[in-house]
């Protein structure tokens, strides 16, 4: 009796604790010894030396500060990883392998320092199947085993990318794990995959059709009989189907199953409106036991969609224009080793701006991305990164082709997923261009090229659409024959920006469009913007807030009016690290519609007021803490100048300091006022119409700088001197105004011209964008004036501080940067030959000032002096030439007493 109850008991016991067998995966993060030095290059230096290096987590990146620390350089080369990994010793009996999910750009996996495994591409996942180089220690209840793993981001000619516009961070820099299975599992060495692939063949609002592949791979040593059950979940986790197929399993391949499902009657439908997945469940059985073996999860989404040339993009039967943005993966300071959750928000964000669309661009990204995508309802593009350049080889065609596989493979299952694109602006960059001949070969390659990976994703997916996004160069794209390939021709287009007027985007537009009758996305556009940059004239390439607003609002408008225009990614979501660049900030790329940070910009809120439904306001105050401007007229106490309100109510109002500055239609989704800014606090209150209860509010400090000095502002004057741009040094919140005349009685500049570059660099209306060593305000010492002879200011008697800033910004030849849109050029610029001293007032301050030969070119250098001005006496700081001009980049005055 007593014997048969704890038969019972253990039968009911097992029923409820059914142990699943199925895969087990955790992240085996922490902990490596990490370790690079450019002369340990293979897995034999390595062993010789003992120095295993420091401790380090995964996510990694040895590059995370390189472009950060000006003396640094950049380190790319080989970097170790080393760990110990401790496992039951029961899983003698199963299959472990290591899951990467991402290690830049090739890797060579070591276990018990055998070669497990090599792998090439820095964006792809991969698999290592480690139980063979075990040695199962049955006498204990763990076992240990060694990993190294060489991750390696040299340039090697057969790796793609090549060369871009984007920081090619090496490390193991996603997620490492630890996968468990049985013998027989869903076959993960199937590139990465998870060894369930999930189509709808056909889907409309009364029936969607659901076809299943399963990869098994069955690694006994004899053909093994199981029961996979297939079961569909609505979005309500209600079953709304169960199938069960005996299956037979060949011994030590993949074995490859089609199974076609009951059609799913009133599918809910995908949309970026209702995310709404289903769920399907695919379950290995062992046919005797019956117990569970290994189990797959995916995410199915029911939707039909079509690309039409002359209408653009069609979801489930009803019209949609994509907007959205493209997206790097990287972070301030910590590069490309980010945690998930930084993935999780920008998809947040992305939505929280209205996007409804994503250019995974230029490679494929952590898992989670697609993942988030799917739930939130944001249709994406994925691509592989064959960008700027190719190698004419075999090796580089190979990787190119097992690059777009494992992306295919490894994503398939995402209902948010639609276009597989591949290359970038491949002929920007063409070798061989003074040769036709050989350039001929060379773009043949690429179309060869084209046609092997456009075949290989038609293949293994018939159901998306493939994409090439190409620059603004039409006719090298459609004359090499490339433009035939794809689907769907992505074009980046920069007018307005690099080169030309965005008012000459219509026409560039539509000669594409006329001239390639296939449907087309806006891959790319955008304006860079340092958030610390304002400006009363916005102009081309001046990197304001103002202008990217302008630049952003011209394109956004145009692409809404045009139905042939499927669908547009703005360039970037997110300003992003890119090695050799130099834009306003050293070595960050600053198209993004928020920092890099994460901090929006102006356009940001712009876009939320051009795309949102639920009513918005904002105001374009959010980054500008405290401005310094001139007042209106002399001893007013009054500045004004223009704030936007970005919203989608037909009307606002303004409040500043209590009193209403009237109403104003929204045109375009955007409103401005003329603000009456008093000095200090100002407080402005945005309202919508009275409809509805809507409003934003900012506190906004102004600095009224007088024109008459005789009440000297308390915490200085900061003048970025040679310019028209305001700059906000939101480290330290300090605001510096932009330049002026000296008129008598004020303050101000007398003779010199703003620096142009000697060649007349078209891309850049102020000064240079060379990177300026010793400082992060780049912009303020990147303007100067050429040939001042004084700076001068009419104040009162008393001490004062005068700070100059100075950096010498003729000096080398300006090189040709990879990414660089125009035409290769080779400017020569004439070294400085430039002495002068300075003189305030009657004091000597600096004696023959040789910036060139004392400091070295593009370093700011900044002189601080006291003087004691007595009554009736001017502060003049006077320039004098010895040899060349005298410049001044920015100057600061502050009044101690
Ligand atoms: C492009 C490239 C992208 C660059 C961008 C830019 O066309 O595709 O990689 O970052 O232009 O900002 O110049
Ligand atoms: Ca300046």
């Amino acid at each position: 009796m007593r014997r048969n109850l704890l038969i019972i008991i253990v039968l009911v016991l097992s029923i409820i604790y059914n142990p699943v067998n199925a895969q087990l995966k955790y992240t085996i993060n922490e902990s490596w010894h990490f370790t690079k030095d450019s002369t340990i290059v293979n897995i034999n230096q390595f062993l010789a030396q003992k120095n295993r290096g420091e401790l380090v987590n995964i996510p990694h990146t040895w590059n995370d500060k390189d472009v950060v620390d000006e003396n640094k350089g950049f380190y790319r080369g080989a970097g170790w990883y080393t760990k110990k990994v401790r496992i039951p010793s029961s899983y003698k009996n199963k299959q472990v392998f290591l899951f990467f999910e991402g290690v830049s750009t090739a890797a060579e996996v070591y276990i018990n320092k055998k070669l497990a495994k090599t792998h090439i591409g820095g964006f792809t996942r991969f698999v290592v199947p480690v139980s063979k180089f075990i040695a199962f220690d049955e006498g204990k209840e763990f076992t240990s085993f060694d990993i190294i793993v060489k991750a390696d981001n040299s340039y090697h000619e057969d790796w793609p990318a090549l060369q871009a516009d984007f920081t090619f961070f090496g490390g193991m820099y996603r997620d490492v794990n630890i996968v468990v299975t049985e013998a027989i599992h869903f076959n993960i060495e199937d590139y990465a995959a998870n060894g369930v692939f999930i189509t709808t063949p056909s889907v409309t609002e009364q029936k969607g059709e659901v076809h299943v592949k399963v990869k098994i791979k069955n690694d006994a040593s004899s053909t093994k009989k199981i029961k996979l059950i297939t079961k569909i979940y609505d979005p309500n986790q209600k079953l709304v189907q169960e199938k069960s197929n005996s299956l037979k399993l060949k011994s030590n391949i993949s074995n490859e199953f089609n199974l076609k499902m009951k059609p799913v009657l009133n599918p809910k439908l995908w949309s970026p409106d209702t995310p709404d997945l289903y769920k399907v469940v695919c379950e290995i059985f062992d046919e005797t036991s019956n117990k569970k073996i290994d189990e797959s999860v995916n995410s199915l989404g029911f939707r039909w969609f079509k690309f039409d040339v002359d209408k653009g993009f069609f979801l489930n039967g009803k019209h949609l224009k994509l907007i959205g943005t493209n997206r790097h993966q990287d972070f301030k300071d910590i590069g490309n080793a980010v945690p998930d959750h930084i993935h999780v928000e920008d998809v947040m964000r992305m939505k929280a701006m209205g996007s409804n669309f994503l250019r995974i661009a230029h490679y494929p990204q952590d898992p989670i991305i697609l993942e988030m995508c799917d739930k939130l309802g944001i249709i994406t593009s994925v691509e592989t990164p064959i960008v700027d350049t190719v190698t004419e080889s075999e090796a580089f065609t190979k990787n190119c082709l097992s690059a777009q596989l494992e992306m295919i493979r490894q994503n398939y299952n995402h209902p948010s997923l639609v276009i597989w694109a591949y290359m970038n602006e491949v002929i920007l960059h063409p070798k061989y261009k003074n040769d036709k001949v050989r350039y001929k070969a060379y773009t043949d390659y690429i179309v060869q090229l084209a046609q092997k990976i456009e075949n290989l994703t038609r293949k293994e997916d018939p159901y998306r659409y493939t994409m090439i996004p190409n620059h603004n160069s039409l006719e090298r794209y459609q004359s090499a024959g490339l433009t035939e390939i794809p689907m769907i021709v992505g074009w980046n287009i920069y007018n307005g920006w690099y080169g030309g007027s965005y008012e000459l985007l219509p026409s560039k537009i539509e000669a594409i469009y006329n001239a390639i009758k296939k449907p087309m996305i806006i891959t790319e556009y955008g304006a860079g913007v340092d958030p610390r940059l304002h400006t009363l004239t916005p102009t081309r390439f001046d990197f304001t807030q103002e202008y990217g607003v302008e630049y952003h609002k011209y394109y956004l408008e145009y692409f809404k009016k045009k139905d042939f225009i499927a669908g547009v990614n703005a360039w970037n979501y997110a300003d992003f690290s890119s090695e050799g660049r130099v834009d306003a900030v050293q070595s960050i790329n600053n198209k993004g519609l928020i920092g890099i940070d994460r901090t929006p910009k102006d356009v940001f809120y712009y876009y939320q007021a051009s795309l949102l439904k639920k009513p918005f306001i904002s105001l374009a105050t959010k980054t500008w803490g405290q401005r310094s401007n001139l007042e209106d007229k002399i001893d007013s106490g009054i500045s004004t100048m223009p704030v936007q309100v970005f919203s989608n109510q037909p009307e606002v109002e303004l409040i500043l300091n209590g009193k209403s500055l009237g109403t104003k239609k929204v045109e375009g989704a955007i409103a401005v006022f003329n603000v009456p800014f008093v000095n200090g606090s100002n407080q402005l209150i945005a309202k919508a119409s009275k409809d509805i209860y809507l409003e934003d509010f900012s506190e906004i400090r102004v600095n009224v700088l007088p024109i008459s000095l005789k009440n000297f502002p308390v915490n200085g004057l900061s003048i970025n001197v040679g310019d028209q741009r305001f700059f906000y040094d939101n480290k330290i919140d300090q605001a510096w105004m932009f330049d002026k005349v000296y008129t008598k009685g004020s303050w101000g500049h007398i003779e010199g011209e703003p620096y142009v570059r000697p060649n007349k660099n078209k891309q850049q209306p102020y000064g240079t964008k060379q990177t300026i060593k010793g400082t992060a305000n780049d912009p303020l010492y990147q303007t100067q004036l050429v040939g001042i002879k004084q700076y001068r200011f009419d104040v009162p008697a008393g001490v004062y501080d005068i700070k100059l800033h100075f950096a010498e910004l003729e000096g080398s030849k300006a090189k040709h940067l990879p990414y660089d849109l125009s035409e290769k050029t080779t400017e020569k610029i004439k070294t400085a030959n430039r002495t002068f001293s300075v003189d305030i007032n009657d004091h000597k301050i600096i004696n023959t000032l040789d910036l060139l030969g004392q400091y070295g070119e593009y370093q700011a250098v900044k002189i601080k002096s006291e003087i004691v001005v007595k009554e009736g006496e001017p502060l003049i700081i006077n320039f004098k030439k010895i040899v060349g001009e005298p410049v001044l980049n920015a100057i600061e005055v502050y009044k101690k007493l």
